[in-house]
């Protein structure tokens, strides 16, 4: 019963054939031949389990850097698309990701839009991004938030390259019809803060005592890897793993406690060498980011991730994952799970124990 589908099969008959002709010139359609693919039982996406090496991606960026500026790109970015919606930019059904990569003595541009952007830092450390008059430093494993409408400008005055991943709402801003952005026409925007006020007005547990919490986004923009990965550290002491998730943590937005940021929520997770989870599925498609390590991950029925540090790979909704980490391992991860319980249409299924 429950894997029913809603509706039944229709047969066509040249009657019906000339009926839908004709309505058709109406704007008019009929339900009954499509309530099938309408109300599904389950999820049934085109978004696709898929897998990005990190030394190809890297090999293309630096082509990439060879052949355009990040000024003259605005953005050097490759995106990464998902091959069940190739040419749609799209890493699942409603966001998009992109690697980016900034060379030493690069500026790319200030601007602004109503899209949420998070980054990833995948290589490198010493470049900086500038969001609404503050600048953060950037290092491997940070993540960082571009929120909504926030001027936003990045630069290297670091040695070596940087890369990093882009996450974005895109695909829902776009699916909204609530896109704007605009050029600030400067290089860089003017700085009014100094590096890490931020962090220590909004990330020490404590809040100035007239802030008045605005907007669904983190006041805290950079969250470093050091932190993270010393509170992991520290709490494996307590060998509580999670059988699903090993030991799983999502940051937070100290504003309301909630996600981060309004529409993505961020995770990071460490799995123990030699760690096996169960299998665990949920409506909220995830893209998946090992920054140490290297494993293996089963994603649906029939396909195996082998994946190292810094590759990326995206497990669709509602398919089955497993992971298995070789060496001590952890994997920073997204989604758009604050949409789903936002609408109370999050579904998660830890399997039985
Ligand atoms: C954007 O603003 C950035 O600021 C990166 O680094 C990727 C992709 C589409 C639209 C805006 C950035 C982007 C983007």
């Amino acid at each position: 019963m429950s894997n029913q589908s809603v509706g039944t099969t229709i047969s066509e008959t040249p009657e019906r054939e000339s009926f839908y002709a004709r309505i058709g010139q109406k704007n008019l359609a009929p339900l009954w031949t499509s309530l099938n693919d309408l109300i599904t039982p389950e999820p049934r996406s085109k978004c696709m389990p898929a897998h990005w090496r990190f030394s190809d991606v890297r090999a293309a960026m630096m082509e990439a850097g060879d052949i355009i500026t990040a000024k003259e790109a605005e953005r050097r970015v490759l995106v990464l698309e998902n091959p069940g919606l190739r040419g749609e930019s799209k890493i699942t059904t409603d966001l998009y990701a992109g690697v980016q990569l900034v060379l030493p003595g690069e500026v790319a541009p200030a601007h602004r839009h109503a899209q949420t952007a998070l980054r990833f830092v995948m290589e490198g450390g010493g470049a900086h991004t500038s969001v609404n008059g503050e600048r953060t430093i950037m290092n491997e494993g940070d993540f960082i938030i571009t929120p909504p409408m926030a001027w936003h400008d990045h630069g290297n005055e670091s040695d070596r390259p940087i890369f990093w991943l882009d996450g974005l709402d895109i695909p829902m801003v776009q699916f909204l019809d609530a896109s704007f952005a605009e050029h600030l026409g400067e290089d860089e925007q003017p700085i009014t803060r100094p590096v890490g006020d931020s962090d220590v007005r909004y990330g020490a547990n404590l809040l100035p005592i007239d802030h008045r919490p605005g907007g669904g986004t983190s006041p805290i923009f950079n969250y470093p890897y050091a932190r993270t990965r010393e509170a992991l550290e520290r709490m494996r002491r307590a060998n509580a793993w999670d059988p699903c998730h090993g030991l799983k943590m999502r940051y937070v937005n100290p504003n309301n406690g909630k996600y981060a940021m309004a529409t993505m929520a961020t995770f990071m997770q460490l799995l123990p060498q030699g760690f096996s989870t169960t299998s665990y599925r949920s409506t909220d498609a995830t893209v998946f980011v090992p920054i140490e390590g290297r494993g293996r991950s089963w994603i649906g029925s029939d396909v195996v991730v082998e994946w190292g540090k810094r590759d990326i790979f995206v497990v669709p909704s509602w398919h089955h994952v497993r992971h298995e980490a070789d060496e001590d391992s952890v994997l920073f991860s997204f989604s758009d799970r604050p949409v789903h319980e936002a609408l109370y249409l999050f579904r998660e299924d830890r399997g039985v124990a």
